[in-house]
């Protein structure tokens, strides 16, 4: 991360605090400090606050102040080093300045993480401190900086307002639909699409993806592009449709780019699919691959968390929490997406079956061409032992995708087994080979 600059953005949320002595003024106090409430002449200190403006770097100049790393509301990738630079643009010629650094887990900096104190400046003016502690992924901290400037007869004390810094697990975006290596379904022509995974589920920061498009591995024949595309906060997964035309059992190559803050990010990718007619896609008959599962709250409670117990044939066993097997508890609220081994096909009848298990909950089965729909709903059912749904009911011949979304109130108790508890989903008539789309 870079040398940062005060912009001016940034410049409303930065409350400096000084005291100090009027004689002071020259050549520390700052210009851009206004409002300054200072002590009587001669007197033994005075506060005051107000908004620091200032640059720094080759446009520093005599109002300059700080320049900080990592910059307010940037983005951290967790598994490389963290390190905090500060540096001074003022002071290091005549002072010595002591420096604290504190993080923080809110924005209230009422009990800090870690915090260092009695850093000093180099012969550069810069102070570098790197944390012990491991910051979580996906999640928002906060930190400042104060420091206390003395020389034979002044004492000047600043202290900052916080500055965010988001945790990522890393900058590698997941391809949602499709997957790296899956299928797209030709007969979506002129609306393709594809969705990543979003690079952190916060409404804070602006996140936008840039998606690309290639014939080739090595990715020289574009095939179309979208830059700037906003993060959709209301979900976990972001799309972009092409209206580009893909040719049948060709395959295809794509990468995507998130920008944080304007600060772009490493390309993801390439990924690669192949179009395919997914009226004619046999394989075996169950979800064997989870998409994507999304949860309306965070509930800690939760056991049985892994997705893969909802694929493949019904196996769920046991009767209590410890003996519990074979299923996932998706919440209330929550919803599920997996791609059929095969495409079902809508037969005579009800073609869908979803086995839950541990209790009867209520919940609304969608069918969908892609990964991240457009979804048709099957209706809703309460759902014991298992329970089926048809095709027909959504007004579509197939479905290679199945969205399964809990109804039940989502201040429904949290708990080890909260929500419906997905062991399978299967069709009920194979898939033949003679068999195509109605
Ligand atoms: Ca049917
Ligand atoms: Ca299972």
């Amino acid at each position: 991360m870079g040398v940062f600059a005060f912009s001016q953005k940034i410049n409303s949320k930065i409350v400096v605090n000084v005291v100090f002595r009027k004689q002071f003024f020259f050549p520390l106090v700052l210009v851009a400090l206004v409002a300054i409430v200072s002590c009587g002449g001669g007197g033994g200190g005075g506060t005051g606050s107000s908004s620091v403006s200032g640059t720094c770097g080759d446009n520093a100049t005599s109002f300059s102040i700080f320049c900080i790393s990592p910059v307010d509301n940037s983005a951290f990738v967790t598994d490389s080093l963290l390190q905090f630079v500060i540096t001074n643009l003022e002071s290091h010629s005549y002072t010595d300045g002591k420096y604290s650094i504190s993080i923080f887990a809110d924005n209230l900096l009422s009990e800090p993480l870690e915090e260092v104190d009695g850093l000093t400046e180099d012969e550069n003016g810069t102070v570098t401190w790197a944390p012990t502690i491991t910051l979580g992924s996906d999640k928002v901290y906060y930190w400042r900086f104060s420091a206390v400037f003395t020389t034979s007869n002044n004492k000047q004390e600043l202290e900052t307002g916080s500055f965010a810094l988001y945790t990522l697990g890393s900058g590698t975006l997941n391809p949602i639909g499709p997957r790296n290596s899956g299928h797209m379904d030709i007969n979506l022509s002129g609306a393709f699409r594809f969705a990543v995974a979003n690079l952190l589920n916060s409404s804070g920061p602006t996140i936008t993806y840039d998606f690309e498009l290639y014939r080739d591995p090595d990715m020289t024949d574009l095939v179309d592009s979208a830059y700037d595309v906003p993060q959709v906060n209301s979900g976990i997964h972001t799309s972009w449709i092409t209206s580009a035309e893909l040719a049948q059992e060709s395959f295809y190559y794509w990468r995507v780019k998130p920008t944080f803050n304007g600060t772009p990010l490493e390309w993801s990718g390439p990924f690669y699919f192949q179009v395919k007619n997914y009226c004619e896609l046999s394989g075996p008959p169950y979800a064997y691959y989870a998409i994507e599962w999304w949860r309306v709250r965070e509930c800690n409670e939760l056991l049985f968390t892994n997705m893969d117990e909802a694929l493949g044939r019904p196996n769920a066993s046991g009767l209590t929490n410890s003996e519990y097997r074979g299923f996932l508890s998706i919440d209330f609220g929550g919803e599920l997406v997996v791609e059929m081994g095969s495409t079902v096909l809508n037969g005579s009848g009800n073609d869908i079956r979803v086995y839950e298990y541990v209790s009867t909950e209520f919940i609304e089965v969608f069918a969908g061409m892609s990964e991240t729909g457009p979804w048709y709903s099957l209706g809703s059912k309460w759902c014991g032992e298992y329970c089926d749904f048809d095709l027909g009911a959504g007004g579509v011949s197939y479905a290679k995708y199945i969205k399964v979304k809990d109804l039940w109130h989502i201040t429904g108790s949290c708990h080890a087994s909260a929500g419906a508890d997905i062991d399978a989903i299967t069709e009920i008539h194979p898939f033949s080979s003679s068999d195509m789309c109605g």
